[in-house]
């Protein structure tokens, strides 16, 4: 089956499954438009598979081979370079085209910038938005542009989809002002915790999508993204909360973003090619 806006790129190493028959259907879109400071988000999606390469298919913790699970891989979003809400529109329709062949697969987005998060939220309706950021993202613009990175949260807000923040560590005090005007909860890098967590996502209504900017990990894990910030949660932080998630709620997309990046090997991609597998292989559980 052939989608409109994509094409082939690097793929897994796994057997792949068709998307008729996936469980997992993954998209690159390597946007690289509104980056404000380390450009390379456009070479993402293609860092993290190759660093997949690295990685056992057979994952420990959960005793899932992720060769037998199935997933497709429809390649990279055909991107409409400069033009961020172009692109989002061709991701939209993408992510509906996928649905539409398959309603139950679970669309994953490999990034790519932040901004592209709004295609698959926009097209699988979730009623909870839960994100891993060091940012807020709550901008009503910025650099004269609404559909720039450090404003995608709030656009997903104005959908009337709950949102919750994790690994907080940077914003302005607008932001901050507008969180508490539109019933968002943030919680900030120093204080997150499992419990503090649960606290906030227990409630939540269902439908929930989930994103992972890749900058929420401390900067030493990923120096490969658009705006790296000190201070920020460990790996099995992240895992743990996304286990709890999968196991309560039900979870219907979910994407890791902002992988930047130059060349093969990059510590950031293999963080999160590996934070990719934890999560199909959780998710298959
Ligand atoms: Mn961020």
């Amino acid at each position: 089956m052939e989608l409109l806006y994509t094409y082939e790129t690097l793929k897994l190493e796994f057997p792949m499954s068709n998307i008729e028959e996936a469980n997992f259907v993954i998209l690159g879109i390597p946007f690289d438009g509104t980056t404000s400071y380390k450009p390379g988000t456009r070479f993402g999606p293609t860092l993290i598979r190759q660093a997949t390469l690295n990685l056992e298919s057979y994952i420990l913790d959960y005793d899932i081979d992720l060769t037998e699970v199935k997933i497709a891989d429809v390649g990279d979003l055909a991107i409409v370079a400069g033009n961020p809400l172009e692109t989002i529109k061709r991701g939209i329709e993408t992510i509906e085209e996928i649905k539409k062949i398959n309603p139950k697969a679970v669309p994953i987005v490999l990034g790519g910038e932040h901004s592209m998060t709004f295609a698959p939220v926009k097209a699988l309706k979730p009623k909870s938005y839960v994100v891993f950021d060091a940012h807020l993202d709550l901008r009503e613009s910025y650099e004269d542009n609404p559909w720039n990175h450090a404003c995608v949260a709030r656009r997903i807000s104005e959908l009337r989809v709950k949102v919750a923040e994790f690994g907080i560590r940077s914003g302005t005090k607008e932001e901050v002002e507008y969180a508490k005007k539109a019933g968002i909860t943030w919680v900030h890098a120093r204080e997150y915790t499992l419990e503090k967590f649960i606290e906030v996502v227990k409630d939540l209504p269902e439908p929930v999508y989930v994103s992972v900017d890749i900058d929420v990990f401390d900067l030493s894990m990923v120096p490969s993204t658009g705006t790296p910030e000190a201070g920020g949660l460990r790996f099995w932080e992240v895992v743990e909360a996304l286990e709890w998630l999968v196991k309560n709620k039900e979870v219907i997309g979910f994407d890791i973003m902002e992988v930047a990046g130059m060349e093969l090997g990059d510590i950031t991609a293999l963080t999160a090619a590996k934070l990719l597998f934890y999560m199909i292989g959780m998710l298959s559980k």
